[in-house]
């Protein structure tokens, strides 16, 4: 049983669907935290360590990944996560800096347990096994609409990966389980209009920080 550890960092995580600006997003906030001083570790799931990173192959391009059932699929995410948890984020929060992460357990919330149908019991219970008590302080989420994702997405949108390949009825999915998500985690997680200019979000972002790091401590 884990047991939960003094944490000095932030731990930071950007969620929201295929092309809402979360890369963008973190660049911009890495950027500003850098000017102001620190050195924030950015992270990237599926993948993060060398078994993440061959995990999230799988799961999105290798050819033996295109018949993965719903529940082989969660157990990857969670795989990729636990990994990362403990070789990369505890350690990095332990040591006082700040971590970054492109998606994180509420995405498999989302996209495994509201689009793929899985139990949300099933997918809360793998999803805690999963993290312990690394939990985000700090949750940004983008909403966009997927029309303006699409066209934004562009040329990428042409060599889709496995889950990119997804219907319009997923997607709708992913976006109205994240709202429901925020709904009922407004402590954590903070909705963010995605379809603003970045500079505009980029400044709401900064806004929330110093809430999160009351949070944090
Ligand atoms: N997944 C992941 C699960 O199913 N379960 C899980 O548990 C986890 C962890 C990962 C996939 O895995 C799934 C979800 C995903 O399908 P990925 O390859 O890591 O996918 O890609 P995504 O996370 O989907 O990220 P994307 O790269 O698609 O999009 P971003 O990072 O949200 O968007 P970004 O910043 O690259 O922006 C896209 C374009 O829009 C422009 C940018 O310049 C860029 O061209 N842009 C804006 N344009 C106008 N206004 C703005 N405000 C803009 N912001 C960005």
């Amino acid at each position: 049983m884990e047991t939960g550890t003094a944490r000095k960092g932030i731990f930071l995580t950007f969620e929201g669907s295929e092309g809402c600006g979360k890369s963008t997003q973190i660049r911009i906030l890495a950027e500003s935290l850098c000017r102001d001083g620190e050195e924030p570790l950015l992270l990237r799931e599926p993948g993060g360590t060398s078994s993440g990173e061959a995990i999230r192959h799988l799961l999105q391009h290798a050819p033996e990944g295109e018949a993965l059932t719903p529940e082989a699929e969660l157990l990857l995410f969670a795989a990729s996560r636990a990994q990362l948890v403990r070789e990369v984020i505890r350690p990095t929060l332990e040591a006082g800096r700040t971590v970054i992460s492109d998606r994180f357990l509420d995405s498999t919330t989302v996209y495994q347990g509201v689009a793929r149908k899985i139990p949300p019991e099933v997918v809360a219970r793998i999803n805690a096994f999963a993290v312990g008590v690394c939990v985000p302080d700090m949750t940004f989420l983008l909403d966009l609409d997927r029309a303006t994702a699409l066209a934004r997405l562009g040329r990428r949108n042409q060599n889709p990966d496995r889950i990119e390949r997804e219907s319009e009825e997923f997607f709708e999915a992913v976006r109205r389980g994240y709202l429901e998500l925020a709904a009922r985690e407004k402590r954590r997680i903070r909705v963010l209009d995605a379809s603003r200019p970045p500079g505009e979000i980029a400044e709401q972002i900064r806004g929330f920080l110093g809430e999160a790091k009351l949070i944090g401590r």
